[in-house]
C-alpha cells in the first residue's frame, strides 16, 4: 500500500552504498521514551528531513515511522514510536502501546531517550518494556536546556544507575549538537550485511501518508489543548501532474464544537493551518503542493476499531 518516498534530487544527500556487505553495517534502531522527550525532533535530525511530526502536545506521535540515514559505510534503519501511554484505555491508547511493543521486536539496538535533568518512574516504566538482551543506548536529549557540563555529568552518572547502558550520549535534537557523534555509536553496533533499503530512500511511509501527518501536526500546533487528542487527518485524494501535487485532506474531529475551534473565526484558523501545512509539505516532497482542506465531525472515532482502521491507524 505504501511507497516509499525518496530524497528529491535537489536534496539528495546520501552517499552510494556499495553492493555487497563488505564491512558495510545496517540495522533496526528503535528509538523510545516517555511522550516529549523529543524522539520525533531526534529521528528528523538523524535523517535530515521532518519525515516525523513533532509539537510541544505529548502524544503527537501515533504511528511506527520509519527515517532511513545512510552514508558510505552504514544505513540506520530508525523505528520511531509513539510515547508509551501510561494510562492505558481506549482503543487508539491500546494500538499506540502495540506499537511501541511491535518496535522493540526485532531490533538490533534500542536508543531510550530521556530529557536532560529528567529521570522519572514514566521513563522507568518505558525501559522496562526493553528487553535485556538489546543493548541500549542512553540518549540524554535536550541538553541545550542544561546549564553547563556540571551539571550533566551527576544527571548522568544517576540516570545510568538504572540500566547497564552499552553508552550514554549527551545531544540536543534542537540544535544538532553532537547526534553525529550518536551516529557513530550507533554504527558500531550494527551488524555487518548489505542496506536495507536504496540509498535515496528517507522513509518507508507514502507522500500521502506524510501529507496526513503534516496536516495533523499543524492542528496540534495551532489549537489549544482540547482539540488535538480527538482530532486527526486523512487525505481524500492525492494526485500528482508532473511536479504539481493536489491533495484533498480533511481534518476529522469528534465534535462540533471542535470544529469550529479548527475553523477559526472567519476560517482563519484553517487557512493558517493549510497553508503551513502546504509549505512544509513542498520542503518535504521538493515540489509544488495544491492543498484542499476540509473538516469532518466523526464522533467518537478514537474509540471504534473500524474507524481507526478506515483514518488510518493500521499499523499496530
Ligand atoms: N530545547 C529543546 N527542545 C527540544 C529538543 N528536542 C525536542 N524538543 C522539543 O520537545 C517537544 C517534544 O518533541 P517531540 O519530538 O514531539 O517529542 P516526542 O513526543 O518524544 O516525539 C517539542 O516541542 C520539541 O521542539 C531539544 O534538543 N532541545
Ligand atoms: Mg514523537
Amino acid at each position: 500500500m505504501t511507497a516509499a518516498t525518496r530524497c528529491s534530487a535537489a536534496h539528495a544527500g546520501a552517499e552510494g552504498a556499495p553492493p555487497s556487505a563488505g564491512g558495510f553495517r545496517c540495522g533496526l534502531v528503535a528509538i523510545v521514551g516517555r511522550p516529549n522527550v523529543g524522539k520525533s525532533t531526534l529521528l528528523n535530525r538523524l535523517v535530515g528531513r521532518k519525515v516525523s511530526i513533532t509539537s510541544a502536545k505529548p502524544q503527537t506521535t501515533r504511528h511506527r515511522i520509519i527515517g532511513i540515514h545512510t552514508t558510505g559505510a552504514a544505513q540506520i534503519v530508525f523505528v520511531d514510536t509513539p510515547g508509551f501511554q501510561t494510562r492505558e484505555g481506549g482503543a487508539l491508547n491500546r494500538v499506540l502501546n502495540r506499537t511501541v511493543r511491535n518496535a522493540l521486536e526485532g531490533s538490533d539496538l534500542v536508543l531510550f531517550v530521556v530529557e536532560a535533568g529528567r529521570f522519572g518512574a514514566p521513563d522507568r516504566a518505558v525501559l522496562d518494556l526493553v528487553p535485556r538482551s538489546v543493548p541500549v543506548v542512553l540518549v540524554v536529549n535536550k541538553s541545550d536546556t542544561l546549564r553547563g557540563p556540571s551539571r550533566m555529568l551527576p544527571f548522568l552518572e544517576r540516570a545510568t544507575r538504572a540500566r547497564a547502558f552499552a553508552e550514554a550520549v549527551p545531544v540536543s535534537a534542537r540544535t544538532g549538537r553532537q547526534v553525529g557523534e550518536l551516529v557513530r555509536v550507533i554504527a558500531g553496533y550494527l551488524p555487518e550485511q548489505p542496506p536495507l533499503y536504496g540509498a535515496d530512500e528517507i522513509t518507508d511511509r507514502s507522500e500521502r501518508f506524510l501529507a496526513a501527518e503534516l496536516l495533523r501536526e499543524k492542528v496540534f500546533r495551532a489549537v489549544g489543548e482540547e482539540v488535538p487528542y480527538g482530532a486527526t487527518a486523512v487525505i481524500d485524494r492525492f494526485e500528482e501532474a508532473g511536479r504539481l501535487r493536489r491533495i484533498h485532506a480533511a481534518i476529522v474531529v469528534e465534535k462540533p464544537g471542535q470544529k469550529a475551534i479548527v475553523i477559526g473565526e472567519g476560517g482563519e484558523k484553517l487557512k493558517a493551518i493549510a497553508s503551513a501545512a502546504r509549505r512544509d509539505m513542498e520542503a518535504l516532497f521538493g515540489g509544488k503542493v495544491f492543498l484542499e482542506v476540509w473538516v469532518r465531525v466523526r464522533k467518537g472515532w478514537r474509540g471504534s476499531a473500524a474507524e481507526l482502521r478506515r483514518l488510518g491507524y493500521e499499523h499496530g
